[in-house]
């Protein structure tokens, strides 16, 4: 599994929710946070999306947050970059760039308290 981090910026005046992330390299994308409960690392999937109030930025590492993608379909190599799309509830779909980078081993391990 990969796991991808943004930080979005809510330039305008409504607060708006990233609800999707599509990305043709994953069978699925899902919003995870990060917990620890009883001190072990867990995640949790947040099904409500990412809310971003107007002129709040959200920074997905600040925040313990990130896309979790299921099933990638190829290898991903380090410094390699695959598409994805962003859709949001109210600003609609955005094309962004994931760039890929090997997590070191302890930051990797957090996804072993993952159910699935
Ligand atoms: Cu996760």
């Amino acid at each position: 599994m990969a796991s991808g981090y943004v930080k979005l910026t809510n330039s305008g005046t409504e607060a708006d929710r990233l609800v999707e992330v599509i990305a043709a390299m994953a069978e699925r994308a899902e919003f995870h946070r990060s917990t620890v409960e009883d001190g072990i690392a867990q995640m949790r999937p947040v099904e409500t999306g990412v809310v971003i109030e107007p002129g709040q930025t959200v920074d997905f590492e600040a925040e313990k947050l990130h896309i979790m993608f299921i099933s990638p379909k190829a290898t991903l190599k380090d410094g390699e970059k695959f598409p994805a799309t962003l859709v949001f509830e109210k600003a609609g779909r955005v094309d962004v760039e994931f760039a890929v980078q090997r997590k070191p081993a302890e930051a990797s391990e957090s996804h072993s308290g993952h159910g699935g």
